[in-house]
């Protein structure tokens, strides 16, 4: 079985070498040349775990190869990019792209699946449209699915293999003939549905939990302007066994959550009320937290403050739509303070790798990202910083015995503890 994957990012690549490991024909093809060269040279482009292995094991056994022309295959799967546009709807212009440089290659009898994250109705509406355009029939001579990722960074491999997969096919020989395909990598369930379906699936798994943050965030503010403690409010209604409220934090990130929702609200913006108001509300967290920055910085009269963090969240070093990136630039340009980024994950020239040196003194430590390292703030806070106060927006920080420290329950009280 001959098997073509498009867009060797994130998703595509891992997807690629996976079936090359099962035994499958693999190319991958991507239109950037020096990403083709790398990787027939055994060099990755991109960090994941286990996908070093994966790359030099597939090219050995001649499972695997990369090129930037599409070849002829009995599969194709399209994993390519699919931002946002300026009025927040999917921009399908790679997608687009692809299906053209399909129209060369694809014979009667072929399956191409649709990976990368669409709105609801693309599948029906644009790329079926494409296809027949081609003078091909839909269902009877070229077969079309909708199979979206759910996989985690950091554990792509373990969740391609072990997730369910939702497939939606355009007609029911559709689904059929991608089962066959994805049963020879899944060993999660293959829940068979429609593309639509499997469209706004995908979609509503990551706006629940956007705007389930929305909630949590909303939540913050309002604990605020009343003096109640939020987080303790999360953690005793998390105790109802039918409740999950998820956390607060500086606002979401990355290119999932803070981009899928959008899809929706482009889709029906006059229904799509509370998907449209959790975006804005999360949004809103930024601003927030710089407001309740200054406030703090005032009340110390501190002159220099670090933030911790830059990555969208804890333990990668993705900063994709970060908040804590817009944070940290928005203080650095408005505020009068001396500001300073450390995160030991993200390799730039103005980011401090090492703790210690980005708190020698500062006034106030500004936590931003949930990264490990931070759950030990109080040991590299004394001695270091003018002034051991901590803001810590993730309530990851542990044993603050010798700062005073805030999180989003006591932001205007100093505590000591
Ligand atoms: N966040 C909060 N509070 C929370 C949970 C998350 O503020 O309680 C923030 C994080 O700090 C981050 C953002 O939300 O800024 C997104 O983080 P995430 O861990 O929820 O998700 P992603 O974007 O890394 O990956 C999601 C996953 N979707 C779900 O869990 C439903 C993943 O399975 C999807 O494959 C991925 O989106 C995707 O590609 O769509």
């Amino acid at each position: 079985m001959k098997l073509s994957v498009i867009g060797l990012g994130y998703i595509g690549l891992p997807t690629a070498l996976l079936f090359a490991s099962k035994g499958l024909d693999v190319t991958g093809i991507d239109v950037n040349k020096s990403v083709v060269e790398k990787l027939n040279n055994k060099e990755l482009h991109i960090e994941e775990n286990g996908l070093q292995e994966l790359l030099v094991q597939t090219i050995d056994s001649k499972n695997f190869k990369a090129a930037t022309e599409i070849e002829h295959s009995d599969y194709y799967i399209v994993a390519v990019p699919t931002p946002h546009l300026e009025d927040n709807s999917c921009d399908v212009s790679y997608l687009k792209d692809a299906v053209m440089k399909l129209r060369n290659v694809i014979k009667k009898g072929d399956t191409i699946i649709v990976e990368s994250t669409i709105g609801p109705r693309t599948m029906e509406d644009i790329v079926q449209p494409m296809i027949e355009s081609f003078g091909f029939t839909v269902g009877e001579d070229i077969y079309l699915a909708h199979c979206p990722e759910r996989v985690l960074p950091g554990k792509i491999i373990h969740e391609m293999i072990h997730n369910n997969r939702i497939i939606g096919g355009i007609t029911e020989a559709c689904t059929q003939k991608t089962i066959e395909l994805y049963k020879q990598l899944v060993q999660g369930k293959l829940l068979e549905t429609k593309a639509s379906t499997a469209e706004m699936s995908k979609l509503m798994e990551n706006t629940y939990r956007d705007v389930n943050i929305a909630l949590a965030n909303e939540l913050v503010k309002i604990s605020d302007n009343l003096n109640i403690n939020a987080l303790d409010v999360i953690k005793l209604a998390n105790e109802h066994p039918r409740v999950n409220i998820h956390l607060p934090g500086p606002g979401v990130g990355g290119h999932c959550l803070a981009v899928d929702p959008y899809f929706i609200v482009a889709s029906d913006p006059e229904n799509s009320e509370i998907i449209a108001n959790a975006r804005r509300i999360n949004n809103s967290m930024p601003k927030y937290v710089i407001e309740k920055v200054n406030s703090i910085m005032e009340s110390i009269q501190g002159k220099k403050l670090t933030v911790l963090g830059l990555t969208y969240k804890g333990n990668i070093d993705d900063i994709r739509e970060s908040p804590a990136l817009d944070i940290y630039h928005e203080l650095k340009l408005k505020s009068k303070y001396e500001v300073v980024a450390q995160d030991s994950h993200v390799q730039l020239d103005w980011v401090e790798n090492d703790i210690t040196k980005a708190l020698e003194n500062s006034d106030l430590a500004l936590v931003l990202t949930d990264h490990n390292e931070y759950k030990e703030l109080a040991n590299y806070v004394n001695g270091t910083m003018k002034q051991n106060i901590v803001f810590d927006t993730k309530n990851i920080v542990e044993n603050t015995e010798e700062s005073k420290y805030y999180n989003f329950n006591n932001i205007y009280s100093t505590k000591e503890v």
